[in-house]
């Protein structure tokens, strides 16, 4: 089955290594650069901030991936950054298209590994083929946001229906996950000793619809494009 068969299928695909180890420790270091020194809290569209975040997130493996999805021109809506330090809480199950809304194919995220990445230190759960489900109902979290986390991110929580089973598959760092719209995900706190640092990147097709968002901020902006 080709990449793009197996996301159509299951919800997400993992293209891997996509970034050099030098890469990654480059946006790291940017991010790094960039935070409070107070703390670690996720950095919302970084890519505002660093045009070496715009070319990684204009990767053309990436691009070539989202485009054909698309079929049609791809451009950027948002990233965010996470250190998410050891300690830190992992994001309650969701669909990035809840906050976005946009319809058909026309939206999607890729979840950048900036380093190793496992169950252990705050890697993804994905609940594969979820995204057939398309919008589901969501429930007030009772769980209290943590600190150096997205204030947004354990707020709600998705009803997820028993017959679809959680993974977190381990993601190299440099590799990338790609994840479909509604496809239902979360992150595992970080019970490690280091940071589980992530770039995410999500792309709108041209011309179509999205919801702004009031924290997020989305507005769609041109890639870097070499052919
Ligand atoms: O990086 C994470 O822990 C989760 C990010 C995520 O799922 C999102 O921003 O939609």
């Amino acid at each position: 089955m080709n990449k793009l068969d197996f996301f159509n299928n299951q919800g997400y695909t993992i293209l891997e290594n996509i970034f050099s180890n030098a890469v990654c420790d480059d946006i790291n270091k940017v991010a790094d650069n960039l935070r409070g020194k107070k703390d670690y809290m996720p950095i919302m569209n970084i890519h505002k901030s660093s045009e070496k975040v715009l070319k990684l997130m204009s990767n053309n493996k990436i691009l070539k991936f989202v485009e054909n999805f698309f079929e049609g021109n791809a451009q950027g809506l948002q990233t965010e950054y996470f250190f998410m330090p050891p300690g830190t809480k992992g994001f309650s199950p969701h669909q990035d298209n809840t906050y976005v809304k946009a319809k058909g194919n026309s939206f999607i995220s890729a979840w950048v590994a900036l380093t190793d990445v496992s169950q252990e230190n705050g890697g993804l759960m994905i609940w594969p083929e979820s995204h057939k489900e398309e919008e589901m109902a969501l429930k007030e979290n009772e769980s209290l946001p943590s600190k150096n986390q997205d204030p947004n991110a354990r707020k709600m929580s998705l009803i997820i229906p028993k017959k679809y089973q959680v993974v977190s598959p381990k993601i190299s760092k440099g590799s990338v996950l790609i994840i479909h719209s509604w496809l239902a995900h979360a992150s595992n706190d970080n019970a490690s000793e280091r940071n589980r640092n992530a770039l995410l990147c999500t792309y709108i097709k041209q011309g179509a619809n999205f919801r702004s968002g009031n924290y997020a901020k989305r507005k769609s902006f041109n890639l870097i494009k070499t052919n």
